[in-house]
């Protein structure tokens, strides 16, 4: 049977301090992200961009957060399309759009697993764990806060209410690399499993990713995959404004997507970070593109029939 997607357009980027990340899906269609995944013989169903409206000011008592008010419309409106896209597609993909998004369509996804009443786990592919909340940003980008709200740790008040918590030891966090001292306090107290590059370093990509695989399938879960930019080496994808050196490789990205293509358990993806104003002629959109491409199943022999006997 054809397996479907949705594409949902997120041009938000109240997040971060630096603009851009607006044109991100722009940028991804431009790459012809929606006729390589349509080859692949999926069923695409493009959605287009999301918009919010004009949104009064809000103040939080950490005077760095900005864009309050904006980020939490983002997070209320993609909280209830991604559920949506998540009940009406196989594998819905939102583009945005800075990381801050991601707390609206972890919030969506996990409405939609308990729905199911299946368990959701996330693999988190970022240079950062996005484990801040309101009162422990300093650098008051909330982009850095989707892994908290998501898991309903710290304050929150002030961004919509959260139905379902994702329970943070069903997360999984490759290519860390830059961590927060409040960060790193809720990663040890959470017992969250991180894999930071010195890790990946030592045992590569594929095992712990196969250890992570078999937990989602014993508990029958859904995978919820979020692909920040910079988890990727700068070297090869220049255009995010976190760049964090000592990256991932392009090989190592795309193994990993071609592994969670194998086991067949992704139900939903975020594609975010991506700020074209920084990419070098397209290079970097169109390297996301193809790790999609991979996840969708994009491969250079078919492995199943393939012998060499
Ligand atoms: N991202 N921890 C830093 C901060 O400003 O809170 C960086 C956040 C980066 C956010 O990766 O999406
Ligand atoms: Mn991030
Ligand atoms: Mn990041
Ligand atoms: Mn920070």
């Amino acid at each position: 049977m054809t397996r479907s997607s949705i594409i949902l357009g997120a041009p938000i980027q109240s997040g971060t301090h630096q603009p851009g990340c607006v044109m991100g899906p722009a940028s991804l269609r431009t790459a012809g992200l929606i006729a390589s995944l349509t080859a692949l013989g999926w069923r695409i169903e493009d959605q287009g961009d999301l918009s919010i409206g004009p949104q009064a000011a809000v103040a939080h008592a950490n005077p760095a957060v900005h864009h309050l008010a904006e980020t939490r419309a983002w997070i209320a409106l993609l909280a209830a399309r991604a559920e949506a896209a998540a009940a009406q597609s196989d594998l819905p993909v939102f583009l945005g759009g800075d990381h801050s998004m991601s707390a609206g369509t972890m919030a969506g996804v996990a409405a939609h697993a308990a729905r199911l009443g299946r368990p959701l786990f996330v693999l988190w592919l970022d240079a950062h764990p996005d484990l801040h909340s309101l009162d422990t940003t300093e650098s008051g980008n909330l982009h850095g806060t989707p892994v908290a709200y998501a898991c309903g740790l710290g304050d929150f008040a002030a961004y919509p209410p959260l139905a379902h918590a994702i329970d943070p030891s069903r997360l999984c966090m490759m290519g860390i690399r830059s961590v927060d001292p409040a960060e790193h306090r809720r990663i040890l107290e959470h017992g969250i499993e991180v894999h930071d590059m010195r890790a990946i370093d030592e045992t590569g990509v594929v095992a712990p990713l196969r250890a992570f695989i078999d937990r989602v399938k014993a508990a029958n879960g859904l995978l919820h995959v979020s692909f920040d930019v910079d988890f990727l080496d700068p070297g090869i994808a220049p255009a995010v404004g976190t760049t964090v050196p000592g990256g991932a490789t392009f090989r190592e990205a795309h193994l990993i997507m071609e592994y969670l293509c194998d086991a067949g358990v992704v139900t939903s993806l975020d594609l975010v970070e991506l700020n074209p104003f920084l990419d070098e002629r397209g290079r970097t959109a169109s390297l996301i593109c193809d790790l999609a491409a991979s996840l969708f199943g994009r491969r250079v022999l078919d492995r199943q029939t393939r012998s060499f006997a």
